[in-house]
């Protein structure tokens, strides 16, 4: 896998950053760099990586073990790329992600065409250690780097119209060669309530493991909601339109009755076809109990209160 992005003023195999990425982990730890981590920090950072520094958000993350680095990269959901796991990752090298823009626009005051790396640099960057559940009954534990996306939206002005977020992937079927079959109605889109969109955790994330997102992982940015099932963290955004009206997703358009818009994840609430009770932590053998907003309700389960998450499932 090669990154493509302004970033890296060369290109690295992933295999490279594997090692690299250890070093890392054993520079820190022995030296204790304290809570700054310098992503890239174990060799002299090249010009351009010198801006990806973030800081470890402690509050937010959880201290179970990581996934490891080489399976959140290798067995992926990103149907832009295929539908077979390995799929995203053997073929994301198709993709140039730079240049690369995303427009916020819709109900706002400030409608805005970001650079990605005017994005980036728009917020501190944190690392956020969050669990990420598939609705196909997997889940993962990522060290995500990003900011809140409450920090771009503030930024835009909402007006008091906007109440939904709608979130668009890029259109290139040229890259996408997912996108040359009508597996989906391209382009994927997705969308929260705006509350869930200003929840401290959703997270707009532009790295993972202490650098870039791989391009299978959504580079160069995506937005991460912990508490939802997968499909709800969309991939390689180039829009952010706030409405009034919610967003039809890909999903509920491809499946209505399986996907519905909130897909919170719930194990009482069956998806059609599989209970949603049990999932295995990718690296485990044996199945884990599914936890109600994936364990994150003390920060989410008042947006819900009154609702029937039956109903809006
Ligand atoms: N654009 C886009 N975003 C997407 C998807 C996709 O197919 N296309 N798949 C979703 C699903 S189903 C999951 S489980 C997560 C997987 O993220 P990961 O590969 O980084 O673990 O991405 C989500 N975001
Ligand atoms: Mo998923």
């Amino acid at each position: 896998m090669k990154f493509k992005t302004k970033l890296l003023s060369s290109e690295v195999t992933s295999k490279d950053l594997w090692t690299r990425r250890k070093t890392l982990k054993t520079l820190s730890t022995s030296l204790a760099l304290g809570p700054l981590g310098l992503a890239n920090s174990f060799a002299a950072p090249r010009e351009k990586d010198r801006d990806f520094i973030f800081s470890h958000a402690k509050k937010f993350s959880t201290n179970e073990n990581r996934t490891e680095f080489s399976k959140a990269s290798s067995y992926n959901n990103f149907y832009e790329f295929g539908t077979d796991k390995r799929d995203p990752k053997k073929y994301a090298h198709e993709l140039q992600t730079s240049p690369w823009s995303v427009t916020v626009h819709g109900d706002v005051l400030k409608p805005k065409i970001f650079d990605l790396n005017d994005l980036r640099s728009l917020a501190p960057l944190e690392e956020r250690v969050y669990r990420l559940r598939c609705v196909e009954g997997w889940s993962m534990v990522i060290p995500w780097i990003g900011y809140p996306l409450s920090s771009l939206i503030k930024k835009v002005l909402p007006t008091g119209n906007a109440k939904y977020v709608e979130f668009t992937t890029l259109y290139r079927p040229e890259e996408m060669r997912g996108q040359r079959r009508s597996v989906l109605d391209w382009p994927y889109i997705e969308g929260l309530r705006l509350d869930e969109a200003m929840n401290p955790l959703t997270l707009l994330s532009f790295g993972m493991y202490g650098s870039l997102l791989p391009t299978q992982n959504g580079a160069p940015v995506r937005v991460i909601v912990p508490w939802k099932y997968g499909f709800k963290s969309p991939k390689a955004i180039v829009s952010i339109r706030l409405t009034e009206k919610q967003p039809q997703t890909a999903w509920m358009q491809g499946s209505p009755k399986e996907y519905g818009f909130y897909s919170n994840v719930n194990p009482d609430v069956r998806h059609p076809r599989w209970s949603q009770s049990k999932e295995r932590r990718i690296g485990e053998l044996r199945k884990r109990d599914t936890v109600i907003f994936n364990g994150y309700g003390s920060y989410v389960s008042h947006l819900y209160e009154g609702m029937d998450l039956k109903k809006f499932f």
